[in-house]
């Protein structure tokens, strides 16, 4: 009897599982031109393989219970892997640890399925206790790299206090997706780390690698802003001298604290980037995306950098775990300009945004910088009526 209990429960779970990870993906009918929404997440716990979770044994699981449970998928790095598209999740079990593991699509907007297994980290001589959202680089040198930040309990924090973390850049590498080398974590004068990105090219000979210096593990301090440093090595990850290249501005979507998503796009126009942007409200704080481009000349020079936010929570996104979040850290730009931007809402699930390299170039090219002032922001409009009431006039 029992088992027949366990055998239906199989057969149902599995006909749900094949239904979500076969179901189409469609765009959202209007978008604001710069971007189309997706109507479904493309990974959500629910898409995590049913062995992962489950004892398919029907005699030492005879209630066919779940015994591995997946709380949520998030903050996912992106690459384009033999034509098919890639992303190295963050995958947090319900006993809140994070770990990553890899799906894949044809396209790029659904169909998304795990490997086999999750990654096998391999450890450095200091093991990790939690590790999260890897930022993927396919590196001139050859190598694919996986920059993420790996988490441990703070050795000087006072006793009884079992929250105070520190915060490093772990990072790893592979030829081919399937096995990682481990290198020494990032070796920076900040006291942490996090959202730590390789840049694709060398630049002067060096490895070129954007920082978010931090004083505290949630609380940035005197930190906050997107950094630049250069190693010589990725075997001796040291940066001496980090030059703040976006800081955290008053008044602005990253007044508290900002951090570089995936690596930059190059572009003709300059190196494309996405970055997430945090500022505290009434309701806790707020995630949202926002862009900005630097020379191609010099990679430390922010060229175009459009007033608010790209994208922010909308709708369900704005519900989960950590509510009121965007979090990007991983894009593809297909062969035609294509670009699937891969962001996660409210640190619970997985979504695609689509656009294309020629949009975006537009977008931080004319849109409005952020004048700083509200009587700015209504100049800004009333130029734009001006200007349309004109078009209007001549018609
Ligand atoms: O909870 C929101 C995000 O918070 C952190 O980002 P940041 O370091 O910029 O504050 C990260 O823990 C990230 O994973 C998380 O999505």
């Amino acid at each position: 009897m029992k088992e027949d209990i366990a055998k239906h429960r199989i057969k149902a779970l599995s006909t749900a599982f094949k239904d979500l990870s076969e179901t189409i993906n469609e765009k959202e009918e209007l978008s604001n031109g710069v971007f189309e929404r997706y109507k479904n997440p493309i990974l959500t716990r629910d898409h995590v393989p049913l062995a992962w979770r489950y004892d398919l044994d029907l005699v030492s699981n005879p209630f066919m219970m779940e015994r591995i449970g997946v709380n949520a998928v998030f903050n996912s790095g992106a690459i384009k892997w033999r034509d098919k598209y890639v992303v190295v999740a963050r995958v947090e079990g319900v006993d809140r640890k994070s770990y990553f593991a890899i799906a894949e699509s044809p396209n790029g907007i659904d169909n998304f399925k795990f490997w086999e297994c999750p990654i096998t980290l391999p450890q450095t001589e200091n093991p990790d206790i939690n590790v999260y959202d890897m930022r993927l680089t396919h590196h001139e040198d050859g190598w694919v790299y996986g920059i993420f930040c790996t988490e441990r309990k703070d050795p000087n924090a006072l006793a009884g206090d079992t929250s105070s973390a520190i915060a490093g850049a772990g990072i790893v590498r592979t030829k081919d997706l399937r096995t990682w080398e481990r290198l020494p974590d990032l070796v920076s004068n900040a006291g942490q780390q996090r959202n730590v990105v390789l840049h694709p090219e060398f630049i002067n000979g060096k490895y070129a690698l954007y920082t978010r210096p931090q004083d505290g593990f949630i609380n940035v301090g005197h930190g906050g802003g997107i950094g630049l440093g250069y190693v010589t090595a990725m075997e001796n990850p040291v940066i001496e001298n980090e030059k703040i290249i976006s800081n955290k501005q008053y008044h602005t979507v990253y007044e508290l604290k900002n951090g570089l998503g995936p690596a930059p796009i190059k572009t003709t126009a300059g190196w494309l980037h996405l970055a997430h942007g945090v500022r505290n409200t009434a309701a806790g704080l707020r995630y949202i995306l926002y862009m900005f481009m630097t020379s191609l000349d010099d990679i430390s020079k922010v060229i175009h950098l459009p007033g608010g936010h790209f994208m922010a929570p909308l709708k369900s996104e704005r519900i989960g775990d950590v509510s009121n979040v965007l979090f990007s850290n991983g894009w593809i730009c297909d062969d035609d300009g294509t670009v699937y931007i891969y962001y996660a809402a409210s640190d619970t699930r997985m979504h695609v945004a689509t656009s294309s390299i020629e949009r975006l170039v537009d977008y931080v090219k004319h849109t409005p910088s952020d004048g700083l002032r509200s009587e700015k922001s209504v100049e800004k409009i009333n130029s734009l009526i001006e200007k349309n009431s004109k078009i209007y006039s001549d018609r």
